[in-house]
């Protein structure tokens, strides 16, 4: 009986991967009302040890490519895209590009977009992955890709879907999933929030006014959860701060803007009169220490901030899972999206299959699906918000 049920177990999966009475003690009210929801020490130990195994060896792939690969050698012009900077892709540079998240600093415009379309695949010279096999993008950016513990966790866990569920309702869509691995020494990430989608239905420019303040959640969302394995504690830094409340003025906070403030300009300049919707008190940032096993879901307006990660820590070992809810304006293969905002017309690339939403790895799921490999509950959150057909 075991064995009948182990043999048709996903590739990856285990089975107690989070403690129920964490994901049961879940509080919509408190959710919609505070803007975010602590799954503190949701992950069993089985869990919490395989999910740091897996970003380990990510990362250590993520590595691999980067020093392995001759960037010098790939035709970029080929394939439409600015080749590197010659200076940056030295071996010597290469390598602070490597132990941590957000460090691939040789990557230039376009590519990150060309690989999750297209994938990097040939013709040869192309991206080096020794002893595995290369996906055609980075493991940073698509670490399901290349984990099949990582895959099942994000696509298809009855009970990772069934936390999604909670804080998004039912039928939610894949946004993007991407490491954020805090190497020591990390300067972090300053105060920021994000749209929904590109932004086109945003009621608030980046720094926003109090005028749209509401006691009404929004219920068409991107919300992000972050999964920290090994904890993110003020003690190692690299912690988690959020203001609770925030949200409820639907401001994507300085999401497409240069992100320079710490909590002092947070505190003289963004704070001085925005209040709680609910309480009336006025609105304070709050820092979160989370301990090991522990995930955060917050939605898109909610303001956040990643602390420094002290230079004699480890690695603050992170997921970053964003899902969000179908778009019922989306249209299907869209490819240029465009809007006007405060006056100025904007445009960016949107969904470029008529099958597939605009975060999917079209390449990489294209694949899958060709050779069976493509779960049912992965090819949904991957689909295009108004499938044809
Ligand atoms: O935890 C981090 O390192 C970054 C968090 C963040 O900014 C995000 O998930 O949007
Ligand atoms: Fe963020």
């Amino acid at each position: 009986m075991q064995s009948n049920l182990d043999s048709k177990a996903p590739p990856g999966r285990i089975e107690n991967l989070l403690r129920p009475e964490v994901l049961d003690a879940f509080d919509r009210e408190t959710f919609e009302r505070e803007g975010y929801w602590v799954w503190e020490n949701v992950l069993t130990d089985e869990g919490r040890a395989q999910w740091t195994k897996s970003l380990t060896q990510l990362q250590a792939m993520n590595d691999a490519i980067v020093r392995d690969t001759d960037w010098g050698a790939i035709d970029f012009g080929a394939r439409g895209l600015e080749p590197p900077d010659p200076e940056k892709i030295t071996p010597e540079f290469l390598e602070t590009c490597c132990g941590g998240s957000e460090q691939m600093k040789f990557v230039q415009r376009g590519l990150r977009d060309y690989m999750r379309i297209h994938g990097m695949l040939g013709p040869e010279p192309s991206l080096v992955a020794n002893g595995f096999e290369s996906q055609g993008m980075f493991p940073e950016y698509w670490p399901a890709g290349y984990d099949d513990f990582i895959l099942n966790a994000t696509t298809a866990h009855p009970q990772m879907m069934e936390l999604f569920g909670k804080i998004l309702g039912p039928g939610f869509l894949l946004d993007h999933v991407i490491m954020l691995n805090r190497s020591p020494g990390s300067v972090g990430r300053r105060w920021h929030a994000h749209p929904y989608r590109q932004g086109q239905h945003e009621v608030e420019d980046v720094i926003g006014t109090d005028k749209s303040l509401t006691k009404e959640y929004l219920h068409q969302q991107c919300v992000r959860t972050l999964c920290y394995p090994e904890g993110a504690t003020s003690e190692q830094g690299g912690e988690f701060a959020i203001i609770p409340g925030a949200h409820l003025y639907r401001i994507p906070f300085k999401w497409s803007t240069t992100r320079t403030d710490y909590d002092i300009e947070m505190e003289s300049d963004w704070l001085p009169g925005k209040i709680h919707a609910f309480t009336g008190e006025p609105l304070r940032i709050e820092r979160l220490s989370l301990p090991p096993g522990s995930m955060v879901s917050f939605g898109h307006h909610m303001p956040h901030h990643v602390g420094h990660r002290n230079d004699d820590a480890n690695v603050r070992w992170g997921l970053l899972m964003a899902f969000r809810t179908p778009d019922p304006t989306a249209q299907p293969n869209d490819i240029k999206i465009e809007w006007q905002r405060a006056g100025v017309r904007q445009s960016v690339l949107g969904p470029i299959s008529t099958r597939w939403n605009e975060s999917a790895p079209v390449h990489w799921a294209e694949r899958m699906d060709a050779e069976g490999r493509l779960s049912e509950s992965c090819r949904r959150l991957l689909e295009a918000d108004k499938p044809i057909g």
